[in-house]
């Protein structure tokens, strides 16, 4: 009898369990667009229109081996426009009673499709390289959770980056080595972009037409949208980015979006790359003398260590991990997140790329967007909501630790020791943004005082009882407590007026 083979807009891998488990003689894939996923936070248009064209176009390659695939266009008059409604109808229309599924990267897709009334195969989602029962076996018993202890486990399974028992090199962790400014007028390639085909322009069109209050610019349209190009991007990285990505990691310049970063994460997430040839490719370089060992090691670490780590912990606490709040957090998300007016340069910097690319490397996210949200007292929920809305690699399981745990410490520090909060001297060191903002990064009070200093202070203030046994932490206490009475108060009391103008709506 037939049956049905589920797809996800980010399982477009050749390689998927569910379709290894399948009869293309006999069985029949199915693939939806539909409103509830485009809608159920707003995506960033150029995320929705880079699923829709590599759906279609995976579903157009899975047709040339001879699949049959029952693909339903997002401007099909019979879409239900959920992914259940889709199963259920093809289901009918087949005379299917059983599916394949292969385990989605959402609790609460999964929870959805648990629900079918179908008989349904269950396949573990094995482009990971760690499953959730091995993670969840690994956190057993362990008192606190440490990336670092993973990743070490991680290159032991998977021999990366291995001498027979040793980490090469012998550390296992080379980012003292990673933090680098960058220069300004360093010739870097830039990254490749893939001009929209027939197929990625229908979508663009629909994409407009159908998502246009969604913030961010569609236009100019330039990922990849098929498996050549990703590959294409892997390859350029590899070649021309790679040897500097470790020195220059933590680094941030506002002339360049892009840096030394890979730009990778869509097409890994969305199945176009897999993370075990990323590694192969990158240890290749390595081995072959073309890149050195902290670059290899750091871009390796980020697969092997921090994308499996994060979705290791997202599995074993969804639902849950989405309502935390460790740390009390309710101011409403300010509208500069959303393209209002900023005076802060790094803000307007990060913002704006988000809003024209849907990319920002690591360190904006966490050390501008993230550290300012998080030094504001913003709710944790709405910091995630507009992670998850604006980067085109956004899915909840990568998404959801990063910045609820990582980020915004609203997990009370599962994932991470200690709170990523900085002052403005860390945004200086790091980037090139204080040189042109209307603020003084070096002025701790008055009115050009930098948003971050104010704020870093008031955030450790108001946190005193939590974070001042921090070993990691307590210096910054015996800083504050050092500075004059008549300091401190100053400090806390602009930055109350500073949180005060934020929450009118005025331009901070
Ligand atoms: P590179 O700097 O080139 O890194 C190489 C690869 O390592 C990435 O492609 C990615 O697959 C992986 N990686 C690096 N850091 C992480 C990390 N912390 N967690 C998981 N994987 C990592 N990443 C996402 O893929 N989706 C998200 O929705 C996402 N949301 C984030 C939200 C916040 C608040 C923060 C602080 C980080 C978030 N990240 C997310 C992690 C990281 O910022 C992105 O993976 C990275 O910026 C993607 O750009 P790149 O491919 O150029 O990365
Ligand atoms: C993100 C997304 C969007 C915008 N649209 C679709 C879609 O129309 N059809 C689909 O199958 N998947 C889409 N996705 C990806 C899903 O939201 C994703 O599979 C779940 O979030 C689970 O990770
Ligand atoms: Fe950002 Fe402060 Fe520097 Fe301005 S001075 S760019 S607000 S860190």
């Amino acid at each position: 009898m037939v049956s049905l083979v589920l797809v996800l807009g980010d399982q477009l891998s050749q390689s998927l369990s569910a379709l290894r488990a399948a009869d293309p003689s006999r069985d029949v894939v199915v693939m939806a667009e539909v409103m509830e996923e485009g809608t159920y936070v707003p995506h960033h248009p150029q995320k929705i229109a880079l699923i829709l064209a590599a759906m279609r176009k995976f579903a157009m390659r899975l047709e040339a081996q001879g699949w049959r695939v029952a693909y339903t266009r997002l401007d099909d008059p019979a879409n239900t426009q959920s992914l259940p409604g889709e199963v259920m109808r093809r289901a009918a229309e087949f005379g299917a009673g059983h599916i394949h599924l292969t385990r989605p990267g959402e609790f609460r897709v999964e929870t959805a499709l648990l629900g079918l009334p179908l008989d349904q195969h269950w396949l573990e989602d094995d482009r990971f390289l760690c499953s959730r029962a091995e993670f969840a076996a690994w956190a057993e018993g362990r008192k606190v959770l440490r990336m670092e202890w993973f990743y070490r486990e991680m290159r032991r399974r998977t021999g990366y980056l291995m001498e027979g028992e040793d980490p090469a090199g012998g550390q296992w962790n080379f980012d003292h080595e990673n933090r680098k400014p960058a220069e300004a007028d360093l010739f870097r390639a830039p990254p490749p972009r893939f001009p929209p085909d027939p197929v990625t322009e229908e979508v663009l069109d629909l994409v407009a037409a159908r998502f246009p209050a969604h913030f961010g610019r569609l236009r100019p349209f330039g990922w990849a949208t098929d498996r050549e190009g990703a590959l294409a991007a892997l390859d350029h990285f590899a070649t021309h980015a790679l040897a500097d990505f470790g020195s220059y990691q933590d680094a941030m310049l506002a002339g360049d979006p892009f840096l030394h970063h890979s730009l990778l994460s869509p097409y890994l997430n969305i199945g176009l790359l897999d993370p075990r040839e990323v590694c192969d490719r990158v240890e290749a370089e390595w081995r072959a003398g073309r890149v050195p060992l902290n670059s290899a090691e750091g871009f390796i670490r980020q697969i092997i260590g921090w994308r499996e780590y994060v979705r290791g912990i997202y599995w074993m606490t969804a639902p849950e991990y989405l309502r935390q709040n460790a740390l009390g957090h309710d101011r409403r998300l300010p509208a500069i997140y959303w393209g209002g007016e900023t005076r802060m340069a790094c803000m307007k910097a990060a913002i704006g790329q988000t809003r024209d690319l849907a990319y920002a490397h690591h360190i904006q996210r966490l050390m501008v967007t993230g550290n300012f949200a998080l030094l504001a007292g913003v709710d944790p929920a709405e910091v995630h909501e507009w992670y998850l809305s604006v980067y085109v690699d956004a899915f909840e399981w990568v998404e959801a630790p990063n910045t609820l745990g990582m980020s915004q410490f609203a997990d009370g520090g599962l994932l991470g020791s200690k709170p990523y909060v900085s002052s403005g001297a860390y945004i200086d060191r790091m980037s090139d943004y204080c040189g042109g903002c209307a603020y003084r990064v070096k002025d701790r009070t008055g009115p050009r005082a930098c948003p971050f200093n104010l704020l870093y202070w008031h955030f450790l203030n108001r946190h005193r009882d939590r974070f001042q046994r921090n070993p990691r932490m307590a210096q910054m206490y015996r800083t504050w407590d050092r500075m004059d009475p008549g300091h401190r108060a100053r400090v806390l009391s602009e930055a109350g007026a500073l949180l005060s103008r934020l929450d009118d709506g005025q331009v901070v």
